[in-house]
């Protein structure tokens, strides 16, 4: 006895992970779909040793369906998450859409399962910005501890995070830069990405910040405390898959850094990876494939009273976003819905 469960854009980066971590983690599935615009109508997908035909978004009907795992832009998941949610589905959008709705719980299961509860308000769960995901699962540890007052993190985010184009640019420019005549020009980035690094992810706001960086602060106040003052810089790097964060914690308590690293070393979904040497630490191709978020490089920030440094590295295609969305898809099925 399971979950009718329903992958939408099962044909993406994130989509395609969600098949994959259902079956990776034996979710109690008793039918599964996987939905696609209808340009993908057709595409075969895998889940598990099984092969799915995707099926049409705009004919798909979502009565009958338990949960349905949302990887679609915010305009798709504007018609289509709605229609769902009104069939009795619950829906766990990766979208930014509904992270900002106080009616929508924002869920990091290591950081606020107890939330889910919140989700029959409007049969809708959000999925947080992946760069977001990484951080608040190894803060959250440090805050029940010593309470974190700010902040300060730059972020080194690989392309997957913008998608499959952002992914053939990389390849392609990377290619073309050691071929006379065959340079590939920027098209979905501003500027060149590969041997690049690009200070911009999403729109620029008024103040001067960018969308992504404003999402961190918006997403770490709602999913783990509002009292906390963050201040980001989100950088595109030339990295396929895996975002990594440098970031700096001011705490109000003292708290050294080999506390740090041993709450760390205990906390749910976080691998410490901490040794003072050549190649001691995690970098993002390590990453890739994981379910967990490593943390490295964690030292004391001799500069103020009560501050540590961190280096945290996480798949962004899962933790970020595929692995997330399973989780809470687990947490809501053990503490919100019957099996069918
Ligand atoms: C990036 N973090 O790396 C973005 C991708 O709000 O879900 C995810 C955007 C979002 O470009």
């Amino acid at each position: 006895m399971g979950y009718n469960v329903v992958v939408v854009g099962a044909t993406g980066n994130v989509g395609h992970e969600m098949l994959n971590i259902l079956a990776e983690r034996e979710f109690p599935v008793d039918k599964i779909a996987a939905v696609a615009s209808r340009r993908s109508l057709g595409t075969e997908v895998s889940f598990g040793d099984k092969t799915l035909k995707t099926q049409d978004l705009e004919q798909f009907d979502f009565k009958g369906w338990d949960i349905a795992l949302f990887a679609i832009g915010s305009d798709a998941t504007k018609e289509y998450a709605p229609k769902a949610a009104a069939a009795g589905c619950v829906v766990i959008d990766n979208s930014s859409l509904y992270r900002y709705d106080p009616d929508v719980p924002l869920i990091v299961p290591e950081v606020n399962a107890d939330a889910v509860v919140g989700y029959s308000k409007k049969n809708i769960i959000a999925n947080p910005n992946c760069s977001t995901a990484q951080l608040v699962v190894a803060l959250k540890p440090l805050h029940d501890r010593a309470k974190i007052k700010r902040v300060v993190v730059a972020t080194y985010q690989s392309v997957s995070g913008t998608g499959k184009e952002a992914i053939d640019e990389l390849w392609n420019q990377t290619k073309g830069m050691y071929v006379p005549g065959q340079e590939v020009a920027p098209k979905v980035y501003p500027k060149q990405i590969a041997f690049n690094v690009i200070p911009h992810i999403d729109v620029f706001l008024d103040d001067g910040s960018t969308k992504e960086e404003w999402k961190m602060v918006a997403e770490t106040k709602k999913i783990l405390d509002k009292s906390i003052k963050l201040t980001a810089t989100c950088v595109r790097v030339p990295v396929f898959v895996g975002h990594s964060e440098a970031v700096n914690i001011e705490f109000e308590d003292f708290i050294d850094e080999e506390e740090v690293r041993d709450i760390l070393r205990e906390a749910p979904g976080i691998l410490v990876v901490d040794k003072r040497e050549a190649g001691g630490y995690i970098t993002p191709v390590e990453c890739v494939g994981e379910y967990a978020t490593f943390v490295s490089r964690i030292r004391q920030d001799s500069t103020i009273d009560n501050g540590v440094n961190l280096w945290i590295v996480s798949d962004n295609l899962r933790k970020g976003a595929a692995l997330n969305a399973v989780q809470i898809a687990e947490v809501l099925g053990q503490r919100c819905l019957k099996k069918g």
